[in-house]
């Protein structure tokens, strides 16, 4: 710790003693930077590049400390000095540069890749002002900008610039780069492209700014609002800034390793994180050709360079541009999409094989799935389905293309950071073997019938929970009870995910109450979710959750047996505090539209029981913890399906013929929440759940309540809860994304590791 003292020396003229904990945490910064740099880095002649709009890469001083090994030593020397790492933690920005699960899994597989020691990087934009922030007024959201570059950061400047041509103009880019050290290994560098000019002042009211103001805005927030037109154009210049400056750098970077440019694949395989990153297709095409390759054997190169991973099976979240805006936005690309989309039809009649359909979109997805030679869906349910149902035109012609690669998550934070006393208490009974071999966490089934070892995870649990309220009293200002059961779901707010399932039933629960019929035990009802600015029905399933957590909460006949509670601006940092915590997780999405979910991985490993759909993972945690450890409810894959292929579902049958639903989602327009809360959006989300309910609530909701039931009932008897525990935790080995990394690897990347 002598080159640490220094730097507060060096810094600040002080002893670390004397410093405030901002000045600390700027030292650590510093003083980790250092230590990563000397590090080195992985490389090697092939290299894998992961290309994605989102890297949701949370904060990094702890993770780093404890991927160099230093946590402990750097914690101790802190509190020699009358310093807590916890509270210098708390000081740390988190960067918001991604939105869900898609953009959390890339930077999973960042901290994978470099602890597996595979020759890699990311790739992608440096927003200035992220994701917005959520903040709470009068039970609605609303969205400000969420600064998070600070003048001392995590970025360091590449000195690397390239120049992106535009219709009619250029953009002048600079790369900068955050390293991210592997467990106990070398760093790889996770790539962030900007402009120089990006001016933060051209925010005005919340997030609003001027869209059409490229010059300044491109790299301001991630996901413009795309509800109109420039919008959606907006879209299109960040993807193609991003894979403009993502195809220069591999190129440059492969040449100067020697390639000559027909062998590229020997030195470069892009993974091509959902659509957002498609464009590099034609664009790498498009500089192949520029550096004198035929344009037929630079589709070949592309071919044996791209592969694509698909996060989403809903239709309306699949990318198709229409050829309008490329043209204005990319006009150099669209002759090479459109002899890419020739190439196809001469070969193939099927109007839905196109890249350009008869409306004049472009398919970005099929354009992937045409011309890279992997395409992977992320949990093995999701997988079948694309091959079976949504993309089964294309599974017939290029069967050998599909793959599954089932999501992980990466241990060394949703496990050894995020939970300290069950990390060393796992480390007590099995040794550290787990933490680069996490099916090691197997051999914790020996303990199952161990009363002690029992007694113990409840013990962690339960002071878990006391760390954990103490987080919602600061974030919400709730006081929450401690011994309740906490059932948590924190997600994206999307109607998939049924958000308003839940909802239905505190609604239910807190109407059984006022009849008078007591429940056995009390519990918390967590939620965190950002719901996308422009989504009208999911602000509407927020509003409901705050007005319910008011109406609950402040009812001294219902809050002993019940709270509500919903985090403001729910962020990786809110999940690693929520997800020790938790009792019963929440996964209710309707089955087969959740394509793998990764929180369900968390939670489990975190000793949370699931409460779920078959749907995505969900599947693959009940094949391996068996049914008597998770709670399982809802209509199959399958018979949902069907019912969309029949059309045969009608909320309103449900709601007009079952009491008990129709009480609880009249509820929602009643008066005790109309005094609460605003007529109009209350009233629209009543209205979309009994004439439309696309993703089939009330068709579920007598199941889930049934089995929610039993699992707060089974919560009693605390021994056999505690098994349930522990075969979750033990089960979660198999959901490392150290496991499904060197699956990408051993199927689609083909890389040597660095020893
Ligand atoms: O990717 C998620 C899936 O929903 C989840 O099931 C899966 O586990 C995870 C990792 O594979 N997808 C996701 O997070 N997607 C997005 O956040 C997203 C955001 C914006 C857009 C599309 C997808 N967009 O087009 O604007």
């Amino acid at each position: 710790m002598e080159t640490l003292s220094k730097v507060f020396e060096d810094k600040y003229n002080k002893n670390v003693k004397d410093c405030t904990n901002e000045e600390i945490y700027h030292g650590l910064l510093s003083w980790t930077k250092e230590q990563l740099k000397g590090r080195g880095y992985q490389d090697g002649k092939k290299k894998i590049y992961y290309i994605s709009a989102e890297f949701l890469i949370g904060k990094l001083l702890s993770n780093n400390l404890i991927n160099l090994g230093v946590y402990d030593e750097v914690a101790k020397y802190l509190k020699e000095n009358g310093k807590e790492l916890s509270m210098i933690e708390e000081i740390e920005p988190e960067p918001s540069l991604g939105n869900g699960g898609l953009g959390r899994l890339a930077a999973c597989f960042l901290d994978s890749i470099a602890t597996l020691g595979l020759p890699g990087e990311g790739i992608g934009l440096n927003y200035h002002l992220g994701l917005f922030k959520q903040e709470f007024k009068d039970h609605l959201q609303f969205e400000t900008p969420n600064p998070w570059i600070e003048p001392e950061s995590w970025l360091t400047d590449a000195g690397i610039s390239y120049y992106v041509p535009f219709k009619g103009f250029m953009l002048k880019s600079t790369l900068y780069d955050i390293d991210v050290a592997g467990y106990e290994n070398k760093a790889i560098k996770l790539r962030l492209f900007d402009i120089d000019i990006a001016d933060e002042s051209i925010v005005g009211e919340g997030i609003s700014f001027d869209k059409k103001d490229l010059l300044h805005n491109l790299t301001l927030f991630l996901y413009p609002d795309d509800s109109d037109d420039a919008g959606r154009k907006l879209r299109i210049y960040q993807q193609y800034f991003m894979v403009s400056n993502a195809a220069q750098l591999i190129l440059d970077e492969a040449t100067a390793k020697g390639c000559n440019l027909h062998d590229l694949a020997d030195y470069a395989v892009i993974q091509i994180n959902d659509t957002h990153p498609s464009m590099v297709i034609p664009e790498l095409i498009r500089l192949l050709t520029e550096r004198g390759i035929e344009f037929e054997e630079a589709c070949e190169i592309v071919s044996h360079v791209c592969a694509y991973t698909n996060h989403t099976i809903l239709a309306e979240a699949l990318e198709k541009w229409p050829i309008s805006y490329l043209e204005e936005v990319v006009p150099h690309l669209m002759p090479i999409i459109r002899k890419l989309d020739e190439r196809i039809k001469a070969k193939y009649t099927q109007e839905n094989l196109a890249i350009i359909d008869k409306n004049d979109l472009v398919h970005m997805a099929h354009m992937d799935i045409h011309y890279g030679f992997s395409i992977n869906g992320v949990a093995s349910l999701h997988t079948d389905i694309l091959k079976e149902t949504e993309l089964h035109q294309f599974y017939e012609i290029y069967p050998e293309k599909f793959n599954n690669k089932t999501n992980g998550i990466t241990f060394r934070r949703w496990l050894l950071h995020c939970n300290h006393p069950l990390t060393e208490y796992i480390t007590s009974m099995l040794g550290d073997g787990f933490r680069k071999d996490s099916f090691e966490l197997d051999k914790m089934l020996d303990f199952k019938g161990n009363q002690d070892v029992l007694a113990n995870i409840l013990k962690i649990k339960q002071d878990a929970k006391k760390r954990c309220a103490e987080f919602i009293k600061a974030n919400t200002g709730e006081e929450i009870n401690t011994h309740s059961v906490y059932d948590i779901q924190i997600k994206r707010l999307h109607e998939y995910k049924r958000q308003q399932l839940n909802a239905l039933y505190i609604i239910d629960r807190y109407l059984k109450i006022k009849a008078g019929e007591k429940p056995q035990r009390p519990v918390t009802f967590i939620f965190g979710a950002k719901a996308a600015p422009a989504y009208v029905i999911a602000k509407d399933i927020i509003h409901l959750i705050l007005c319910l957590q008011e109406l609950i909460n402040n009812d001294p006949e219902v809050s002993p047996y019940m709270k509500v509670v919903m985090v403001e601006n729910y962020n990786v940092s809110a999940a690693e505090k929520l997800i020790p915590a938790c009792d019963i997780s929440e996964q209710i999405s309707l089955a087969s539209k959740e394509a793998s979910g990764t929180g369900n991985m968390k939670f489990m490993l975190n000793g949370a029981v699931t409460l779920g759909t078959m749907d995505g993972a969900n599947v693959e945690i009940s094949q391996l913890v068996g049914k008597d450890n998770i709670y399982i409810f809802g209509e199959s894959s399958e018979q949902v399906i069907n019912h969309y292929e029949k059309a045969d579902y009608c909320a309103k049958d449900f709601y007009d013929k079952d009491e008990r639903i129709r009480h609880a989602v009249d509820f929602i327009i009643g008066n005790e929440l109309l005094a609460i809360g605003s007529e109009e959006h209350l009233r629209r989300l009543h209205h979309e759940i009994v004439s439309k309910d696309w993703f089939m609530t009330l068709l579920d909701f007598e199941d889930y309540a049934k089995v929610k039931d039993q699992a707060l009932c089974d919560y009693g008897d605390r021994t056999a809860w505690a098994e349930k525990m522990l075969v979750n935790i033990a089960k979660a080995g198999y959901f490392s994304s150290d496991r499904t990394i060197e699956e990408y690897n051993r199927d689609i990347w083909h890389l040597t590791a660095e020893k």
